[in-house]
């Protein structure tokens, strides 16, 4: 039956790049989850709309089951094809389409690279600003699947907040318009607000229309050690109402330990319970004064310990290495990961809670933890001891997801904050999403697929 559908795909298409060697399927068949064994049916590589549609028509037709694909950086699993589905790979549509410098809007195919649209941008004299250590590898199209978030989300937002237009191939094949770049549109539901994080179970972005911004003046970059989770708080609260931050991140001693011993330097000496790398505009004099005398009371008052002001660019990078350079330290040792969010004042009480509840019920596991504090984002990751097999560690890391979950619920917060639910998380969906919310999301599914044929079994179960 599958063989007799592939080959209905090919006499329907015959110009579609389609892919069935056993090295393709397993490498496109997975994301950075690394858990699942893939085995897509075979890799379709469409060159135009009118192919992803025609794809799309096809599998209502012969009832098969669409995998949308991008850089496949996802940490949830939302790009694993391990059922016999169609990976359908955007790759291939991967052009800048045009720019506008009136709207200053940036006209971009799915498959381009984040930092190929960064570029993109820096050469009209603009900037796209939504950034993460990824950009090399994830494409666009899968940060518009999860509204994917990142380092600079403290100063711009997620990546909702930049797209001026989407366009779109819904679960019946037809392809929608949306928004085409207006910047007020009281027309009703803004359906591209609705694809956008909706991990293509809903549509597949076929083209985007970007924002762009001013390039913000000089920034300089801080590494700051910290006694304690308060006195975190404390001093972001303080740089935040003196300076523009354009990242206020954090890291533990643990995930200072993995970086290090994966070839990053050393900045501050001693051990201490935290680090914060934090970005700011210093335009001027003044600014780079206001950040001396924050930095300054901050010591005073015992919530900083030590700190270093980068010098150079060169140095700048070497103290973003220290945060970025995280989760490829910790990939050997095969990471559980958690991405959670409360609001940003319950981050102490939170971070609390758990670390205790962990240390009780866990105490032989290493758990790293590091993030974004300027949004209440943590990501915590468990790492596989070698004593426990693989099934033995995900039974547990699930238990310790189910924790946090209802941890969580308690403080209001959300099971995934930037990385999308996917597989990994969608037992834990009702934790942060109440029932009626996740029936009407089933109602919304079913109006854009009716047969239910893109990324079946993401996000919903
Ligand atoms: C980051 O903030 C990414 O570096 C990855 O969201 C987080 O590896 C992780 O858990
Ligand atoms: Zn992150």
């Amino acid at each position: 039956m599958t063989q007799q559908a592939l080959a209905e795909l090919t006499a329907r298409l015959p110009g579609l790049r389609l892919l069935t060697e056993a090295g393709d399927l397993e490498h496109y068949g997975r994301d950075w989850t690394r858990r699942w064994t893939p085995a897509p049916l075979a890799i379709a590589m469409p060159a135009s709309i009118e192919e992803v549609q025609g794809i799309v028509r096809w599998a209502n037709e012969c009832q098969v089951a669409i995998v949308p694909s991008g850089g496949r950086t996802g940490l949830s699993g939302g790009a694993v094809a391990a059922r016999g589905e169609l990976v359908l790979s955007l790759a291939r549509m991967n052009r800048v389409l045009g720019f506008d410098a009136v709207d200053r809007m940036l006209t971009v195919q799915p498959g381009i690279a984040l930092e190929a649209v960064q570029e993109a941008a820096r050469g009209q004299g603009l900037i796209y600003p939504v950034d993460f250590a990824a950009r090399g590898s994830c494409s666009i199209g899968g940060n518009i699947a999860t509204n994917a978030g990142g380092i600079r989300v403290i100063r711009y937002g997620n990546t909702r907040e930049w797209i001026g237009g989407l366009k779109v191939v819904a679960g019946n094949g037809e392809l929608l318009d949306l928004n085409r770049g207006l910047v007020k549109n009281s027309s009703g539901y803004d359906f591209r607000q609705l694809m956008i994080g909706s991990e293509g179970t809903l549509g597949i972005v076929v083209e985007a229309s970007l924002r762009l911004t001013d390039p913000p003046p000089a920034a300089q970059v801080m590494l700051l050690a910290l006694p304690d989770m308060h006195a975190m708080m404390q001093v972001f609260a303080l740089f935040r109402a003196r300076l523009t931050l354009q990242a206020f991140e954090f890291f533990t001693e643990v995930a200072l330990k993995h970086v290090l011993a994966h070839g990053a330097q050393r900045a501050i000496e001693g051990n201490h319970p935290f680090y914060v790398v934090t970005e700011f505009e210093a335009a001027d004099e003044r600014a780079q004064e206001a950040a001396l005398a924050a930095f300054e009371q901050g010591l005073e008052q015992g919530w900083i310990s030590d700190g270093v002001l980068a010098q150079s660019d060169a140095q700048a990078a070497a103290l973003w290495r220290l945060r970025e350079g995280i989760t490829e330290s910790l990939a050997p040792h095969k990471p559980y990961k958690n991405d959670v969010s409360v609001r940003i004042g319950a981050l102490p009480a939170f971070l609390q809670e758990i670390q205790s509840l962990l240390a009780r019920e866990y105490p032989q596991i290493e758990v790293v933890w590091f993030g974004h504090i300027g949004d209440g984002n943590l990501h915590i990751n468990v790492l596989k001891p070698e004593s426990l097999s693989d099934a033995d560690f995900i039974a547990q890391c699930e238990h310790v997801t189910q924790l946090l979950a209802d941890t969580l619920q308690r403080h209001g917060g959300s099971i995934s904050a930037e990385h999308g639910i996917g597989l990994v998380k969608r037992a834990y969906l009702q934790s942060t999403r109440s029932a009626a919310e996740i029936a009407l999301m089933r109602t919304v599914k079913a109006a854009f697929d009716p047969n239910g044929i893109l990324n079946p079994g993401k996000l919903l179960i």
